[in-house]
């Protein structure tokens, strides 16, 4: 599925519309109810969001995984209150999401309790951006930092082969004056699925993003995306990253490694089954009331060295359009969309 605006023809979806046309295309191959919510809204969300390489882009890869039998679209998360900082919930081979939403309170109200709470998820699959997942702290005055790993595709700095997953960190954090301050990131050069949406509009690739099946430096993502590998951002910083999130993303969690699935004999499958760790913390234990004031003294003192662009700016601009004016998407995708849906 293309990203909008490859095509001349295009039309305007809003965010209720899109939500439940997703929901109805998860519930046809075969998610429960409260599954199909969970991730109609966080793809839908990610779409108004502007974050193309985790929306309406991501569906065709749900329904193939869905479809093989890889994940388990059913699955009912089992949360486990282990000790007073800490939720542990073995997702059932079902998605992350649905296991956040299910320890999330509890999360929440350890928080708040304590100070700080972590939450282990394991025996679980992402297959979105990781920002809806911290972002809602925030909005409730929480800071929260998320990591997860995904399938082998990125050589650690100095390695000869691919390891780790593309292993994004989000983090979000409260302000006082305006939306929290929150960054999203792959510790890999580029998201896996950036190189895909290259590939099909016959795209190049800025240089050092990754590798061709010889190990050899390309631009082109089909020779990254066949027999290719990516390389970490920032070299041996982005890869120092991207094994602590292998480390808590996995280890810590029980979940699996980036490694350790084997996906060959599920033709579809597309999802990482892998772990996700949440940590919450509750500033107001520490900083009084004033943390948010200093995270707003800090976005000022920025701006005032010059900065324009906050992380997260894009997104709340595009959100803020999306809302007002609908959700642009190019009429192909939309038919793709509700062929999917039954309709
Ligand atoms: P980007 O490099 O596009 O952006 C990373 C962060 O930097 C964002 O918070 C972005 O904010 C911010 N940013 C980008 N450009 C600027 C700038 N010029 N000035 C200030 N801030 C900036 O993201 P990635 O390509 O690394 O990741 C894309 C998505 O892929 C993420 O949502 C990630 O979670 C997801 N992903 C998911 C995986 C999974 O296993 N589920 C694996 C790997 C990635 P803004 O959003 O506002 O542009
Ligand atoms: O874009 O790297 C990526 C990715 C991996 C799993 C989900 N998204």
């Amino acid at each position: 599925m293309s990203a909008p605006h490859d095509h001349a023809v295009s039309s305007t979806v809003f965010l209720d519309e899109l939500t439940q046309l997703l929901e109805k295309i998860f519930i046809r191959h075969g998610t429960s109810h409260e599954v199909a919510r969970t991730l109609a809204h966080n793809c839908a969300n990610a779409e108004r969001d502007g974050a193309h390489s985790h929306g309406v882009f991501r569906i065709p890869g749900y329904v193939s995984t869905l479809d093989s039998g890889w994940v388990n679209g059913q699955a009912v998360p089992i949360v486990e209150d282990v000790a007073s900082g800490f939720v542990s919930v073995d997702a059932g081979n079902g998605f992350a999401q649905p296991a956040l939403a299910a320890a999330r309170s509890l999360l929440v109200e350890k928080a708040r309790r304590a100070g700080i709470a972590i939450l282990a998820i394991r025996n679980s699959h992402h297959f979105a951006a990781l920002w809806p997942d911290v972002e809602p702290f925030a909005d409730e005055g929480l800071v929260a930092l998320s990591v997860v790993n995904s399938m082998t595709c990125v050589v650690p700095h100095g390695a000869d082969r691919p390891l780790f997953g593309t292993n994004p960190i989000a983090f979000a954090a409260p302000r006082a004056d305006g939306a929290p301050i929150v960054f999203d990131l792959a510790t890999s050069a580029i998201a896996h699925g950036d190189v895909q949406i290259a590939a099909r509009k016959g795209e190049r690739l800025p240089a050092g993003m990754g590798v061709d099946s010889l190990g050899q430096p390309t631009c082109d993502p089909k020779a990254i995306l066949e027999g290719g590998a990516l390389l970490p951002f920032g070299g041996h910083k982005g890869s120092a990253l991207s094994m602590m999130v292998e480390l808590l993303a996995a280890a810590l969690t029980g979940g699996n490694f980036s490694f350790e699935f084997d996906w060959k004999n599920h033709p579809g499958a597309k999802t990482p089954w892998t772990g996700q760790l949440l940590i919450v913390i509750d500033p107001s234990k520490t900083a009084g009331q004033r943390f948010a004031e200093r995270s707003q003294e800090l976005v000022r003192q920025m701006h005032g060295a010059g900065l324009k662009r906050l992380p997260g700016d894009r997104r709340h601009l595009q959100r803020a359009r999306s809302l007002a004016e609908g959700i642009v998407l190019d009429e192909q995708t939309l038919a793709q969309l509700r062929e999917l849906a039954g309709e």
